[in-house]
């Protein structure tokens, strides 16, 4: 008999058993029920809120996940990894009487759907809404249990409206750094105008032009044009942000050529919340290893300012960590882009100049130029990796070293970058390794300020590395002035800068890594600005009332690319073709006057710094939330001190960019006062991957997994042999496998239960179809416990449950209920299975106060099954919003076990302890007894053995 004869005649032996076909039949009918019934719905007005107190009384619970970008591929199993983690934890907070938001959208702008409208000609929108289309059926199969109507797209004019007002509130901001918070441009105006505040460079507001002003105002708004330089990509036809630059310099996104070139382009004033940024961080319930990289990120280093004079009238001011060895710096280091170095650079080589130092070049400028040429051909990181070999040459101009008087060398090297600090360094060859390396290849001298803690001696000139150590102490350090000589590093580092400040030649100071967010892209598909530009280039932002500013139907939707290698191009944006929609005539409160808009788009990464907000209110056409609805789902409370979502699940990919823009939208809205959360995310949890095996042929082409015949443990695939390896998913490796798939075969409720059980949460895990059955088997035990296959009927009984049966269920609901809790879901299933498999060894009807609440408690994973058998106990509600069981103690607890007390090897009393008990308690309980007590009669004890938890002997006196 075939495999299928034996599946058709099981069933017709037992029509009611739970098969894939059943399944599908009940979970289609409970999606239904529950889109009818809007189960999932939380309260969505303050209306809402202030008219169910029974609602209100309860925590709230903000769950979120990471909203995914809809792929025209839609979603293979790997995807909802997370959502299903997200939806079974959102289920039980239900259960167990909280008020839940859980809700899923669209980050829906974007290159794909772009690129797919440049090669085919769709409209973005329509490709766009398609994916979305079948993400939503896909996800709908899972029963997901989402309140739809707080579902958004970032694509929708009526959310990037939102998104575009956030941009006017950061144009219109700027960050006052003594209140250390943004405030409205308005007041920096005001206070320019009654002269409360100084304009820049002493001038007259009042005299300023309308350009003028906008130039100051430029200097301080939170949103900023500048010429900066940029990653252009001419390959791409766009800018890109450093974070999407390669760490060899090529687009992460097509690997493209990418070169730093001027262009005016639209910059977020991130650095101005670098210490808030960094200091919030503590507040956060987030992993670690996020907060390490965010820290990290950011950069914060203190240290010192200290100019070094070059000639009468210049001054280098350099940026270190190390002003407390500042006896120690024999030369000086400029980036080769640094723009004193056209000044200092003198005629000719100055009498004497060292060979090494010229490079073999007629004169200082040409030896400048090559190697600026040379510099200007590697990237960033190129320069900063640590290669043994130090390249650079000398200006040909001295400086003044300021604490010992001595004239140093001033190099160009294209170790120090240009993007950091000053741009300049003293360098201290004995203390710091770059700085050594290179004073070992230009023969420049070295001297000695920190002891070594090592036998070395004090002749660095000696040494065969630099001594980097903090903690000995300074020497050679003094002059009439001034001696650090003695000190500890830290003490000299106060002292340098005390003296330094005194003089008027440095200060303290803090140095960022983090830049300014780069803003701008030359690209169709993402948020129009709301800014236009009148005759004299003014930019001008556009009345709330003219929002949506929405993207215009365009023929040509990529922007003009270039040769990927000409670096002498710049962008042309798709928008500005459009000359109908850029052309405009507006009255912005002055009579109609014609503009320009705005033809670059916004980054991907506007529309999902603040989707958390809008999940909150999301038909609001007034206001981008409620003051009300965000302060009771995301305000400050007790253990969070600075509010936010109360849990956020997602990939670790997004551990800076995406995490720290929305935290930085987040601080400005909270300045301006729109919300009451300085923070987005309170608690953030990284799901792991799930990943598949990729199987490659002779040639290393990967074949098609699902076509892979296994013999012997080893692979075939069309019967040649080919080998296994794990990796991503995806469509590309052949490996993919849909939900689609396993819910057609299993049903939703087996995939869920499936992926939740593959292992912990937060690690990565290989997918193996194969393995999914055994979820398929737990549900149909289940099944099985509770109804009968031939006739479908429910076989509970009224007889009260056995002793046996009590504790499986009572520890069951006691560790699966803790571990939905804190997000241990394989761990969960794994004492679901354990009571199921009690419950079906025990065998006969179960007693219906057990059925019941295995129904329950399986319900957070397995919705539509616990639905299905719910309604079959003859119950008319959902389990959606009932209790989640609750275990009694007395079963908890471990059986006891008998203690034997013996006094001299003779029994005298016995004691029921826990199996778990400690030796000592387990003496303290035998000498307290009341017949040992007896026995004893008084005589001291000499000796006590103990045997926990089965035996205790004592010996006396
Ligand atoms: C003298 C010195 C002596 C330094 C010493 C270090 C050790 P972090 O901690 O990363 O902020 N530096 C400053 N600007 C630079 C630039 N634009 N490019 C390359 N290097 C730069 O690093 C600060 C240190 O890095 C500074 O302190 C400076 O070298 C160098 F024993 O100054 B130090």
């Amino acid at each position: 008999m075939s495999e299928t004869n034996t599946a058709a005649a099981a069933e017709t032996a037992a029509p009611h058993r739970y098969t894939a076909a059943m399944a599908a039949d009940i979970e289609a009918r409970w999606q239904d029920f529950w889109d009818a019934e809007g189960t999932y719905a939380a309260p969505n007005s303050a209306g809402d809120l202030a008219g169910d107190p029974a609602v209100v009384a309860r925590p709230k619970k903000f769950i979120m996940d990471m909203f995914p970008y809809p792929s025209g591929s839609g979603l293979h199993v790997g995807h909802p990894l997370g959502y299903i983690a997200t939806d079974v934890y959102a289920r039980h907070q239900r259960m167990t009487g909280h008020n839940v938001l859980h809700t899923l959208g669209f980050d829906a702008f974007g290159l794909p759907a772009e690129q797919h409208a440049v090669a085919t000609g769709t409209h973005p929108r329509v490709s766009t809404e398609a994916a979305m289309d079948n993400m939503k059926r896909q996800l709908r199969r899972l029963g997901l249990g989402h309140d739809k109507r707080r579902s958004i797209a970032t694509i929708d004019p009526e959310y990037y409206k939102w998104t575009q007002w956030i941009f006017l509130q950061i144009f219109n901001s700027w960050y006052d750094a003594d209140a250390q918070r943004a405030r409205p441009i308005a007041e920096l105006v005001a206070a320019f105008e009654n002269g409360t505040r100084e304009v820049p460079g002493g001038r007259d507001w009042a005299a300023l032009s309308a350009a003028e002003r906008s130039d100051v105002l430029g200097e301080y708004r939170l949103a900023y044009a500048s010429d900066a330089p940029v990653n252009w990509c001419p390959g791409l036809g766009t800018v890109l942000a450093n974070e999407e630059v390669t760490a060899d310099g090529r687009s992460e996104r097509g690997n493209f050529p990418v070169f730093k070139s001027k262009l005016r382009q639209w910059n977020m004033r991130i650095t101005a919340y670098a210490d808030r940024l960094l200091d919030d961080l503590d507040a956060l319930d987030w992993p670690d290893a996020i907060k390490l990289q965010q820290r990290n990120w950011i950069g914060r280093s203190e240290g010192a300012r200290v100019d070094f004079k070059v000639g009468d009238t210049d001054a280098i001011t350099v940026f270190t960590t190390r002003q407390d060895t500042l006896f120690g710096a024999t030369y000086m280091v400029l980036a080769p882009e640094h723009e004193l170095v056209d000044t200092i650079v003198p005629a000719a080589w100055p009498e004497g100049t060292h060979d090494v130092w010229t490079g073999g070049h007629a004169s200082p400028a040409e030896a400048v130029a090559k190697y600026r040429a040379f510099a200007a051909s590697k990237s960033d990181v190129e320069r900063q990796a640590d290669a043994k070999e130090k390249t650079g040459v000398f200006t040909g101009a001295f400086a003044i070293n300021p604490v010992s008087g001595e004239k140093v060398p001033v190099f160009i090297a294209d170790y120090v970058l240009m993007g950091y600090g000053t741009g300049a360094i003293m360098a201290v060859p004995a203390h710091d390794t770059r700085d050594f390396a290179f004073a070992r290849a230009f023969e420049l001298p070295m001297r000695c300020v920190v002891q070594p803690s090592d036998d070395r001696g004090t002749d660095a000139s000696m040494w065969d590395e630099a001594f980097a150590s903090y903690e000995a102490k300074l020497v050679n350090s003094a002059n009439g002035e001034i001696s650090v000589d003695g000190l500890g590093v830290v003490e000299a580092k106060a002292k340098m800068t005390d003296w330094l400040t005194e003089r008027g030649i440095g200060e303290g100071t803090v140095n960022f890594r983090l830049r300014d967010w780069l803003f701008s892209r030359q690209r169709y598909w993402g948020e129009p600005f709301p800014i236009v530009y009148d005759e004299d280039g003014v930019a001008h932002p556009l009345p709330e009332s003219m929002l949506p500013l929405e993207l215009p139907e365009v023929d040509d939707y990529s922007p003009r690319t270039f040769d990927a290698d000409d670096a002498d191009t710049s962008p042309e944006t798709p928008l500005s073709r459009n000359e109908d929609w850029v052309n405009v005539e507006l009255d912005l409160g002055d009579g109609v006057k014609k503009y320009r808009r705005e033809t670059n788009t916004m980054p991907n990464w506007a529309g999902s710094c603040w989707y958390e907000l809008r999940y909150l209110d999301p038909h609001n056409s007034e206001q981008l939330v409620d003051p009300a609805i965000e302060q009771y789902w995301m305000g400050p409370r007790e253990g969070m001190p600075t509010g936010g979502v109360d849990l956020y699940v997602g990939g670790a990919e997004h551990a800076v960019l995406h995490l720290l823009y929305a935290r930085f939208w987040s601080k400005v809205l909270f300045d301006l006062g729109h919300i009451s959360s300085a923070e987005p995310f309170h608690k953030l949890y990284n799901q792991g991957m799930i990943q598949a095996y990729v199987y490659r042929d002779g040639r290393g082409f990967p074949v098609p997994a699902a076509e892979i015949e296994e013999r012997d443990g080893k692979f075939f695939f069309e019967g040649e042999p080919v080998k296994r390896e794990l990796g991503k998913m995806g469509k590309s490796l052949k490996n993919a496998v849909t939900p689609d798939e396993i819910c057609a075969e299993y049903g939703a409720d087996t995939l869920r239960l499936y992926e939740m059980a593959m292992g912990p949460l937060d690690v990565s895990r290989p997918w193996d179809t194969r393995a999914v059955v055994g979820q398929y088997r737990l549900l149909q035990r289940l099944w099985r416990n509770i109804v009968d296959e031939a006739t479908g009927e429910v076989t509970v009984t009224d007889a009260e449950p056995d002793e046996a049966t009590l504790r499986a269920l009572h520890k069951a609901i006691d560790g699966a209920g803790g571990d939905m809790a804190g997000l241990r879901f394989n761990t969960a299933i794994a004492k679901i299975t354990e009571l199921n498999n009690h419950l079906t060894k025990a065998g006969g009807p179960l007693p219906r106060p057990v059925a019941e609440q295995l129904v329950l408690l399986i319900a957070p994973l397995a919705p539509h099954i616990a639905e299905e058998l719910w309604r079959k106990l003859g119950h008319t509600d959902s389990v959606v919003h009932r209790d989640f069981p609750v275990a009694d103690p007395a079963y908890v607890v471990d059986e006891a076990v008998t203690c034997v007390v013996q006094i001299k090897g003779k029994v005298k009393a016995r004691l029921e302890v826990p199996p778990s008990i400690s030796d000592d308690e387990l003496e303290k309980l035998a000498l307290a007894d009341e017949a040992v007590v007896a026995a004893l009669a008084g005589a001291g004890i000499r000796k006590v053995i103990v045997r926990a938890p089965k035996l205790v002997n004592i010996v006396p006196a």
